[in-house]
């Protein structure tokens, strides 16, 4: 088997480890998780790597280091969002491993050594917030996150306690930069870019910054059929009128992504005015200053549009994550990859945000993307294939022989 199909096949019996059987739903700290780290486990000792689970709930796996190198950190997250693909950030981490088992023999030779890193939560589909792993690593975790609760009412530490991992010790894994070469994430690419121009590869320039509110309208409710259409308090209807807007807004700026993925309306009957609206607003660009400048816009507009319509606006910021530059000499190592492998280099802005994000703040960060078929990531259909999967280990094992050249 070539390593593009040993990662196949790996990725599909790791699809198993999922609370759905339409798609994959592995959250993290969850008994899926527990299964998927075995597999993983079995992958890391495959290439010969020493395994050791942290406080985060992050699975690293590690070359020998006995001179106390400084180590190239290579990983990606191991959760997925509901009923998901059964390639994003799991992908990352078998491609790393395997790269790993290609370099097992000549590792020693390399001026730093090795760990693989599955991340346990980079989607922050369970609790309203994400990265804890790569934020342990940086040291910007946020204690306060450790206390947010999922669904259930269960909160993070709990849940990393039920998983056996000691949350209170999760802000002493912050590593000294200096011990720390680079971090550096395969992921598939979750949009069409590689496909149309036929590449299996492409580095990444930036990773978006995203900024989250929870925005809460507040109007009056009434008999649907005896309030005058004149003089309603409808909150729906000002949530309307903003959701709209930010939409045309967004369309007007590129690359600016703005998005309201849920909205909760109450009293929520068909007979009752809405009096009650809150949904999330998510902005995403690769500038800071866009980003801002576009929330500063939008949120003084749905405040004009409240006045308006006699109703209460409030907007929280509940999460942001600044932009991450991709370091130029880790960058340059993979487009010089690419074209040690015959492939025209490409370097490409990630819309999507990775565990990388985070790692920014310790180290300097690059990512390769893999072709992803008909741009669709975050459903069971999303797929990449092995032979770019193999690609992919190529480029990997050749920049990192580049970078032990020049590093
Ligand atoms: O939201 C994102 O961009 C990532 O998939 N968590
Ligand atoms: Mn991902
Ligand atoms: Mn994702």
């Amino acid at each position: 088997m070539t390593y593009g199909q040993t990662a196949a096949a790996r990725l599909q019996q790791i699809a198993q480890a999922s609370a759905s059987s339409e798609g994959i739903t592995r959250l993290p700290w969850t008994t899926e998780h527990r299964v998927a780290l075995a597999e993983i486990t079995n992958w890391m000792e495959d290439a010969g790597l020493t395994v050791s689970l942290d406080a985060a709930g992050t699975l690293i796996g590690a070359t020998p280091n006995p001179h106390g190198k400084p180590v190239l950190l290579i990983g990606s997250h191991q959760d997925s969002v509901p009923s998901g693909g059964a390639f994003d950030g799991i992908m990352g981490v078998a491609l790393g491993c395997l790269a790993a088992k290609v370099l097992e023999a000549r590792v020693d030779t390399l001026p730093f050594a090795l760990e693989i890193l599955a991340f346990a939560d980079e989607e922050g589909v369970r609790f309203p917030t994400a990265l804890i792993g790569p934020r342990a690593l940086a040291g910007t975790l946020d204690p306060a996150a450790l206390e947010m609760t999922d669904r259930d009412g269960v909160t993070m530490a709990e849940a990393m306690a039920g998983f056996g991992v000691d949350p209170s010790a999760a802000h002493a894994l912050a590593r000294d930069p200096a011990t720390v070469f680079g971090y550096v994430e395969l992921h598939i690419e979750q949009g069409w870019v590689l496909e149309t121009r036929d590449l299996p590869v492409a580095a990444v320039s930036a990773i978006c910054g995203i900024s989250r509110f929870e925005v809460s309208i507040e109007g009056e409710t009434g008999h649907a059929g005896t309030v005058p259409m004149t003089g309603r308090r409808d909150a729906l209807v000002a949530a309307a009128r903003i959701i709209s807007l930010v939409a045309e807004e967004g369309a007007s700026l590129g690359t600016l992504r703005a998005t309201v993925g849920q909205v909760v309306v109450r009293p929520g009957a068909v007979n009752a005015i809405p009096s009650d609206v809150r949904f999330p607003l998510e902005i995403r660009a690769e500038s800071d200053a866009a980003r801002e400048a576009f929330e500063a816009r939008v949120l003084s507009r749905a405040g004009e549009i409240c006045d308006k319509a006699d109703c209460r606006l409030t907007a929280r910021r509940s999460y942001v994550q600044p932009a991450a530059a991709c370091a130029p000499i880790l960058t340059r190592a993979f487009e010089d990859a690419m074209a040690d492998c015959g492939i025209a280099p490409l370097t490409i802005p990630s819309g999507a945000t990775h565990d990388a994000s985070a790692m920014a703040d310790l180290c300097p960060i690059a990512m390769l993307f893999v072709r992803c078929r008909g741009g669709i990531s975050h459903r069971p259909d999303e797929h990449a294939s092995a032979g770019d999967m193999g690609v992919a280990i190529d480029v990997l094992v050749r920049a990192i022989e580049r970078l032990g050249q020049t590093g």
